[in-house]
């Protein structure tokens, strides 16, 4: 029999795929991730303080999923206006949300003493598009004043998959034809993949097991981090009419 006997696929649910500056003190908080400013309110760390027209993005590569949730805490600082002050919330081109607070919502904690500052959660479903496997986060703020008088910050950035994706490629470095299997769309169990498997993208969480008596000494192989280079363990070429 032509191409790879089986491949079979499992998907844990929700994956965990990316978490950064989540506690008061995290140490990945300098990290590069978003921005590479760190600021203290409160005692509690954030990436900041913005102003102006800043923006922070995160841009992730090799990722596939349909189905997404990002989260992150907002850290408001001092006097911002509302409905002129605002931070938008950016997956890919579409924007999830708007936000907006007044001078003095919140509480005391940190930079000008007479306006009061917040820190307050959000989470957002969205969607990639079939075919793609990049994404990119962005807040982007409008601010008119200087950063003394009004700023934001950010922390506790979270990104689940609620549709995780594995995606096959028929070159090294996910390059070439793709073929992907998503949860829930596709039976979890093929027979066939249209071309020779050079390299694969799997989350952390997923598995993937392939079979063929030809390679591995029939052994069924286990793969669960994506695989850049496939090259000494190639398929036979998948024959369509075989
Ligand atoms: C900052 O706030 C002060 C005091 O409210 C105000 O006089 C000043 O114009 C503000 N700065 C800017 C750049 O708007
Ligand atoms: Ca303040
Ligand atoms: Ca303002």
């Amino acid at each position: 029999m032509p191409g790879v006997s089986f491949i079979k696929v499992l998907f844990l649910y929700p994956i965990f795929y990316y978490q950064n500056c989540m506690d008061a003190q995290s140490g990945d908080c300098f990290n590069n991730d978003w921005s590479n400013q760190v600021a203290e309110c409160a005692g509690i760390l954030f990436k900041g303080r913005f102003c102006c027209e800043d923006q922070i993005s995160l841009q992730i590569n090799n990722i596939v999923g349909l189905k997404f949730r990002f989260g992150f805490t907002i850290v408001k600082i001092d006097s911002w206006d509302p409905g002129v002050d605002n931070i938008k919330v950016i997956a890919e081109d579409e924007v999830l949300d708007t936000l907006s607070f007044g001078p003095y919502e919140g509480t005391s904690m940190c930079f000008n003493t007479d306006y009061q500052d917040l820190f307050a959660s959000y989470s957002y479903m969205f969607n990639l598009p079939q075919g793609k496997n990049s994404l990119k986060i962005t807040l982007k703020g409008y601010f008119n004043e200087k950063v003394e008088n009004e700023s934001w910050g950010a922390k506790r950035f979270t990104l689940e998959m609620f549709i995780p994706c594995v995606e096959f490629y028929s070159e090294c470095n996910f390059q070439g034809q793709a073929w992907r299997i998503c949860n829930g769309y596709q039976t979890s169990q093929v027979r066939d993949i249209p071309f020779e498997i050079k390299s694969i993208i799997i989350a952390n969480g997923i598995q993937v097991k392939m079979r063929n008596p030809k390679y591995n000494s029939g052994q069924t192989q286990t793969f669960t981090s994506s695989q850049q280079c496939l090259s000494s363990y190639q398929f036979p070429k998948y024959n369509q009419n075989g």
